[in-house]
């Protein structure tokens, strides 16, 4: 980890909001935030959560400073593009989870890349089939943080499938980085390790379908 990355560890660790962001103003007169927020950010957090799981710190840290690194992603997410890419209608969702800031990065990568992508928020399978037959949804990007969430997706492909329904099911989050060959046993089409990978995906089906 080199230095501004150890100092920022730090200061997150010990919920040091002032320092925390001062030390974003630092990276972020490096490069370019959106990669301060994949390359610093989101790799410290997952560092923070293998702590929690090692009994060495509580989950009120993790929470507080989750909390700290959102307000500063919220503050620098990429604008929506102006123009707007023809696609199949495409929806982003939190499957049966409460952990929010990958799919909200994942939604304003795409907006900035000129994808229209419904915000289905957080919901679980049942109500997620609806809306999906509802939409006509054809390409759905999935977030989800814990295992019994990741394995939802196995009920949800079952599901639309019984209904006929030909939806492309792009899924991301900590489950599918633990083990890189859930995303096939659960039933997804694939699987992006990032926000870039999202855009790069949903790009690879059009020109597929073309
Ligand atoms: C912050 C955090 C929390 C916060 C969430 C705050 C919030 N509003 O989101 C709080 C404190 C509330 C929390 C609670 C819990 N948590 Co938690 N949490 C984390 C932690 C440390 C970081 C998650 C995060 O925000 N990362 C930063 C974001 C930006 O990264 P990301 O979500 O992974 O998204 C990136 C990529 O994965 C990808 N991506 C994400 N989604 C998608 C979708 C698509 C389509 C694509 C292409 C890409 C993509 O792009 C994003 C940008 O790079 C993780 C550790 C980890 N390894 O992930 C644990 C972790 C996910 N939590 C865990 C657990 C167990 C819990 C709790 C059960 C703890 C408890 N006992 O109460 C609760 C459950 C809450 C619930 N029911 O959902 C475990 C899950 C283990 C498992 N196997 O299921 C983890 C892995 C910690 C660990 N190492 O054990 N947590």
């Amino acid at each position: 980890m080199d230095k501004l990355a150890l100092e920022f560890y730090e200061a997150l660790a010990l919920l040091d909001r002032p320092r925390v962001e001062a030390l974003f103003q630092q990276a972020i007169s490096q490069k370019v935030p959106m990669q301060v927020v994949e390359e610093l950010i989101t790799p410290l957090l997952i560092r923070l959560g293998d702590e929690w799981s090692a009994g060495k710190i509580a989950l009120s840290q993790i929470y507080m400073a989750s909390r700290i690194c959102e307000d500063i992603v919220e503050r620098v997410l990429p604008a929506m593009a102006v123009e707007r890419k023809a696609y199949p209608p495409m929806a982003i969702v939190v499957l049966n989870d409460y952990h929010t800031l990958g799919k909200r990065i994942v939604l304003s990568v795409m907006q900035a890349s000129g994808f229209d992508v419904l915000d289905y928020g957080r919901m679980d399978v049942d109500a997620l089939v609806g809306r999906i037959l509802a939409d006509g949804v054809k390409y759905l990007l999935v977030s989800v943080l814990m295992l019994p969430a990741a394995l939802k997706v196995k009920t949800l492909r079952a599901a639309l499938d019984a209904r006929g329904a030909q939806v492309r099911i792009v899924v991301g989050g900590a489950p599918f980085l633990f083990d890189s060959e859930l995303w096939r046993e659960v039933g997804a089409d694939a699987m992006g390790c990032n926000a870039a990978d999202a855009v790069t995906i949903v790009q690879r089906w059009r020109e597929e379908a073309a």
